[in-house]
């Protein structure tokens, strides 16, 4: 909280003068209406509503595709019973199904095509609060036309992004692919598009796409969700997400000759979909929309210092007009804050997992697969498995510790539970299997006191937003009728962490700070002990001794047991040839230096973007570019790049990546200068190898403060489309550019939309 998150000063700095701001005190993110009782729900699996729906195709025709048929819709939905009202949601549902929070899962077959045909049902009021001020006038900057979305009902325009897909540009759903349920499209989205027809050629209904997924890849738990402009954060929040998993005859070998864990009715393991939500109380008078018990999201600028430059010791985040030290406003003045604004990111205060608040879990004493999603607005999870506290049920005994800076902190010291084998990522498996939780590793992370960047960290299994892991956990040997929990100690925001956002029993009183009274011993709110696993005997038959491998190679890490896991693995992974951190390997057709990059918006606001190693002009001031300014990252199909990101700012961000897979080479420290002409001339400190548990192919990669991630990239398309992909009609218009248009970009989801993304094209 102490830290400045705000690494880069803008020179040329005025005073403050008289200020006119319009901002109010909403001074309540830890809000939700009453004490929620932890595990006292089980889990929701995949099933007939209020289970999660899986979708069936309504058209099979193998070798060709299997036709799928998703509304988009409003509907309600109980996410705890102790919830005084069900809350209003959006999310996809398969054509006929009854509506059920995170619907629509797919199981796909690689090498089997899927087309997905989505019918937006959604009404013309947003559930949430939408902050117009970045899709309407007076845009941001100089963002041209096309970010005007005209009229109130177009809060419900939506792009379905197939998270993790391997797509051609037009099916990938990215934010300019909007439509609506009137018929109005985003730029990128003409009425030639192949995704305005189904397989046939023939034009969709007005409030149709169909999108198609050639499926070339392994086996993996991809998703997809909402992607539309300016809204996504708050159609994602709303519940405009589902599942999506790819599975392989190598998937299928390993499960059928028992290497991994076949659970009756989860054959590719169990879904655990990690979310943090916060719920409307009823007593916030500003509160524009929803009844008590709705999703609540909040929509105020709480800022850090009032207009005299004073300290607010409930603001959350530094403020052009009044951050110490001042900086200067920009031509015009600085812009009033709207009524609905766009925050810098949102830490809520309940725990949710398959929809369901603080859930129970029975496991028999054999081993699980989970497949586990952290699909969160931006809150990090360091997850950890321990015994339940034999004193205070429903939570893991803790001790306090005091840190070098005299703060005191509370951390996990119960008794450790089972080792978790991380066995794949979301693009897939490892090269071998990583061991955590052997035992649970809380979170330490280091940073320099004078720099902010990262010196060292120290976790277990660690994941940002956006991020997937496939774990196998053994319950074996855990007593029958123990109970386990499912712990986070991940600080929010990741890795310098304000204690307001860190929800848990025992935490210090914060309502003197803008936080949330102490939390009672076995009710939320919590955003620590996530899930209760309750372990019973085994029924079946004992797992068979195949299945121990994974853990046998985790443990040993030894060549022998590698070369048996590499054999059974050979064609799962890519790319699986060592590195060299900070050599250039072969075949490498360019090298680029980009950053991400925090500054100060028209309105005052905190703004997150990325940029290239030269300002786009000498006196920019910061390497940031907005999403829609010209093209950077122009790439020719088919070659091989190696990118250099060098994270200027206070947070870490999970980089994701439409189209590619990438591999992590290293990460080094790094100190910079900027040269007359803008250009950042950097200085590097020693390479870190990625983690164990980043060794394979990754989609979404954490970048630290302060340091540079290196990345190798192979920029190839599918192959195959059964109809000719057209280059991007915005891309034309906007820049003469004969590309297809792509995306890369932060997961949390706050920094995507204000203004964490650029584009990624693809020219042949
Ligand atoms: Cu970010």
């Amino acid at each position: 909280m102490s830290m400045n998150r705000r690494t880069f000063v803008k020179s040329g700095m005025v005073g403050v003068a008289a200020l006119s701001l319009n901002y109010r005190h909403l001074w309540a993110f830890g809000q939700s209406p009453k004490h929620i009782s932890k595990f006292t729900q089980p889990l929701r699996g995949l099933g007939a509503a209020p289970q999660i729906p899986v979708a069936s195709p309504t058209t099979s025709i193998p070798g060709k595709y299997d036709l799928y048929e998703m509304d988009i819709v409003e509907s309600q939905f109980s996410f705890h019973p102790d919830l005084p009202n069900t809350s209003t949601v959006w999310g996809y549902t398969p054509k006929g199904a009854a509506p059920s929070y995170l619907g629509g899962v797919v199981v796909a077959q690689k090498g089997q095509p899927v087309r997905m045909r989505f019918t937006n049902k959604l009404p013309d009021k947003h559930p949430l609060p939408v902050d117009d001020t970045l899709t309407t006038p007076p845009p941001i900057g100089s963002l041209p036309s096309e970010f005007n979305v005209p009229g109130a009902a177009q809060h419900n325009r939506t792009a379905v992004h197939p998270h993790g897909g391997f797509l051609d540009w037009t099916s990938d759903g990215g934010p300019f692919d909007w439509f609506t349920p009137n018929g109005n499209y985003g730029p990128s989205l003409d009425a030639t598009s192949p995704i305005r027809h189904d397989a046939n050629g023939n034009a969709l209904a007005a409030n149709q796409v169909e999108l198609y997924l050639p499926n070339q890849q392994s086996a993996r738990f991809a998703w997809y969700h909402d992607h539309a402009v300016g809204i996504t954060r708050l159609n994602a929040y709303a519940g405009v997400a589902s599942a999506y998993l790819i599975t392989d005859a190598l998937e299928q070998w390993l499960i059928q000759n028992g290497y991994l864990p076949n659970i009756p009715g989860y054959p590719l393991g169990i879904p655990l979909i990690i979310q943090d939500k916060t719920f409307v109380d009823g007593t916030d008078a500003h509160y524009p929309v929803g009844k008590v018990g709705d999703l609540f999201y909040p929509y105020l600028y709480e800022a850090n210092n009032d207009a005299n430059g004073n300290p607010l010791p409930k603001g959350r985040w530094d403020y052009g007009p009044t951050v110490v030290p001042p900086v200067s406003p920009p031509p015009g003045g600085w812009r009033s804050l709207p009524a609905a604004s766009c925050i810098p990111e949102f830490y809520a205060d309940t725990s949710i997992i398959n929809g369901v608040a603080y859930p129970f879990l029975p496991v028999e004493q054999r081993r699980y697969r989970f497949r586990v999603l952290n699909a969160s607005q931006a809150r990090f999870y360091n997850l950890t498995l321990y015994y339940e506290s034999a004193t205070k049920p429903g939570e893991v005994d803790t001790k306090t510790v005091k840190n070098a800076d005299g703060s005191i902190s509370v951390v996990p010291a119960g008794k450790p539970g089972p080792a978790i084998v991380q066995i794949g990522t979301e693009a897939g498996f490892l090269d071998a299997p990583v061991l955590l939780n052997s035992p649970p590793q809380p979170c330490q992370i280091v940073l320099d006191p004078v720099s902010g960047n990262w010196v060292s960290g120290k976790y277990n299994l660690l994941l940002a937003p956006g991020e997937r892991a496939d774990i196998i956990v053994n319950f074996a040997n855990v007593p029958a009728g123990s109970k386990l929990i499912l712990y986070n100690d991940a600080p929010a925001p990741f890795p310098g962490g304000d204690p307001r956002n860190d929800y848990f029993t025992g935490a210090p009183d914060f309502t003197a700070e803008g936080g949330v009274a102490p939390t009672p011993q076995g009710f939320g709110p919590n955003s620590r002990t996530l899930m209760q696993f309750q372990v019973v005997p085994r029924k079946g038959a004992a797992d068979p001794l195949t299945m121990a491998l994974a853990e046998t190679v985790a443990t040993l890490q030894s060549a022998v047991a590698m070369s048996q896991f590499a054999a059974l693995f050979t064609g799962a992974t890519a790319a699986a040839a060592p590195t060299i951190p900070g050599v250039v390997p072969a075949g490498v057709a360019r090298v680029r230096n980009l950053t991400l990059n925090e500054d100060f918006d028209e309105y005052g606001r905190l703004i997150q973007r990325l940029g290239t190693d030269v300002m786009s002009s000498p006196t920019a001031g910061s390497f940031g570019r907005d999403y829609d300014s010209t093209p950077t990252e122009i790439v020719k199909a088919g070659s091989t790049e190696l990118w250099r990101i060098y994270n200027t700012t206070g947070d870490t961000h999970p980089m994701h990546f439409h189209l590619v897979n990438v591999r992590v080479l290293s990460r080094r420290s790094f100190n910079y200068t900027i040269d007359a002409a803008g250009k950042m001339v950097p200085t590097h400190g020693p390479a870190r190898a990625a983690d164990p548990n980043e060794r394979g192919m990754k989609e979404t990669v954490r970048m630290n403060p302060g340091e540079m991630t290196e990345l190798l990239i192979k920029f190839d398309l599918p192959v195959n489309a059964p109809f000719k992909v057209p280059y991007s009609p915005r891309l034309k218009r906007n820049y003469n550019i004969d590309g297809y248009e792509y995306v890369w970009h932060c997961h949390i989801l706050e920094h995507e939309e204000h203004d964490m993304m650029r584009p990624l094209v693809i020219v042949p």
